[in-house]
């Protein structure tokens, strides 16, 4: 036994990493479009602009899909696109943009993951405040409302949020991310309110208006950390590490698991987080927690990596330090299988709700072979011993319900621009030539074989 009948295998991608056509059809600009034209944010002065042109090149990307055996595709809508100015007048060649990629994906018998909301805020929204706008949830509602009437005849499933850690802490607390600002625990702890509350009116919209029944979850990531054995004391001090908000105020506070799944799940935020923000918390109006909790059908998880935990005498959890020399990826993150096994197992236990990895892969240091194909057996290697720990969840009982790796195509990795490549497939900037690496055909026989090979 292992990965049911229906288990999804996917890859995933997100608008601005792929799409380019900054300035097509209609579009607005995002807060990515401008950030990444200022000086010194991003490794060489890399920019989305065109990116793997996959606004151009989606059909060939399906076929590419479709050549792998891909089952799913989960892709990233750009509010901008649809809506210019974030609200008001829709971009008509915009939305026909995604109603012919989901066209194409069903044709080619490709099951369609929308996420509505994957960093690329409207620069309009922005200059109006942004998530620290009061009425940022009702402009998520009304983008949301926009993409749902559209699509919803033929998408069946939709991603609220992709890591709120990451857009709010990089992007607000520490500067790293756009719109590069460094602002207050006090107005970062109010935009994390507003985003949460942004997911809520966007579950009740997609339930209002969707054409027939859909599925809906969201996608926060974190560090799954695992314990050093099997011992209660190690598991229980693996678990707290993940669960626990820190005990003290840091810039980045966003990296956490609890303050964003709590209220989503459970309805109410982390006792530990309340009294470690109360001097900074956000005014919660009644029904607020509420509107967050909207039930929901799945956990998406981001997960790339995890540190080892060991309980020490007091059942605290002691972060074994890693060799020298310990495997690492081309960014540098610590190669880590177990938080595939660990980390779905803890969620699962938490939130009772079907996981899906909606994200998992790594950057290596791929080149173009004098045999003209492109050979990566760190790729192999990583993705073979992740998804054996994630069999062994299955096998444990948790209930998974799909996989995305990440990612479908090497893109404009954030701030690190095009030094990353994070793909199954090969892109060659210089003339957009993609090539399917040997991943990416590894990954073609775990899908044929539902994971028998691992
Ligand atoms: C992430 C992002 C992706 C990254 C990937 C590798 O969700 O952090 O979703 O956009 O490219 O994680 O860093």
């Amino acid at each position: 036994m292992g990965f049911s009948n229906n288990f999804v295998w996917g890859v995933a991608t997100s608008s601005y990493q792929i799409e380019g056509a900054a300035y097509e059809d209609g579009k607005g600009l995002s807060i990515w479009d401008v950030y990444c034209t200022q000086p010194d944010r991003i490794f060489e002065g890399h920019h989305g602009e065109v990116a793997c042109d996959h606004y151009h090149r989606y059909k060939e990307d399906v076929q590419l899909m479709k050549e792998m055996g891909i089952k799913a595709y989960r892709f990233s809508i750009s509010w901008p696109r649809v809506l210019p100015k974030g609200i008001g007048e829709v971009n008509k060649a915009g939305l026909d943009f995604y109603d012919k990629l989901v066209d194409a994906l069903i044709e080619a018998n490709i099951e369609p993951y929308v996420t509505l909301f994957h960093w690329d805020l409207p620069y309009e929204l922005h200059k109006r405040g942004g998530w620290m706008n009061p009425d940022s949830p009702s402009w998520f509602a009304e983008y949301t409302k926009v993409v749902v009437e559209r699509l919803s005849d033929r998408v069946k499933n939709f991603i609220t949020f992709n890591e709120p850690q990451c857009f709010i802490g990089f992007g607000y607390s520490q500067g790293r991310h756009a719109p590069g600002l460094k602002q207050s625990v006090r107005d970062t702890l109010a935009m994390a309110h507003n985003v949460l509350l942004a997911h809520g009116y966007s579950v009740k919209t997609i339930r209002k208006y969707a054409k027939g029944e859909v599925k809906i979850g969201f996608a926060p990531t974190g560090s799954m950390n695992y314990p050093c054995s099997e011992r209660k004391e190690d598991i229980e001090a693996a678990r707290h590490s993940i669960f626990d908000m820190p005990k003290e105020i840091r810039e980045d506070w966003a990296w956490n698991v609890t303050w964003w799944s709590d209220p989503i799940f459970w309805g109410h935020y982390p006792q530990d987080g309340l009294k470690l923000f109360k001097d900074y918390l956000p005014k919660i109006n009644e029904g607020d927690m509420e509107i967050i909790s909207q039930p929901i059908d799945f956990l998406g998880q981001n997960i790339y990596t995890g540190k080892e935990v060991k309980a020490d005498e007091n059942g605290e959890a002691i972060y074994l330090t890693r060799n020298e020399g310990s495997p690492k990826t081309a960014l540098s993150w610590p190669i880590t299988p177990k938080a595939l096994y660990w980390g779905p197992r803890f969620l699962y236990e938490r939130y009772k709700k079907p996981i899906y990895i909606t994200e998992n892969g790594l950057s290596c240091h791929d080149v173009i072979s004098v045999d003209g194909q492109v050979h990566d057996p760190n790729r192999i290697d990583f993705l073979h011993r992740y998804l054996r720990e994630f069999k062994r969840a299955a096998e444990d009982g948790i209930e998974v319900a799909g996989y995305f790796q990440w990612s479908l195509l090497d893109n404009f990795e954030w701030h690190s621009g095009y030094a990353e490549r994070f793909g199954i497939v090969f892109v060659d900037y210089q003339n957009q030539k993609r090539i399917i690496k040997d991943s990416g055909y590894w990954y073609k026989s775990v899908i044929e074989t539902n994971g028998e090979i691992l």
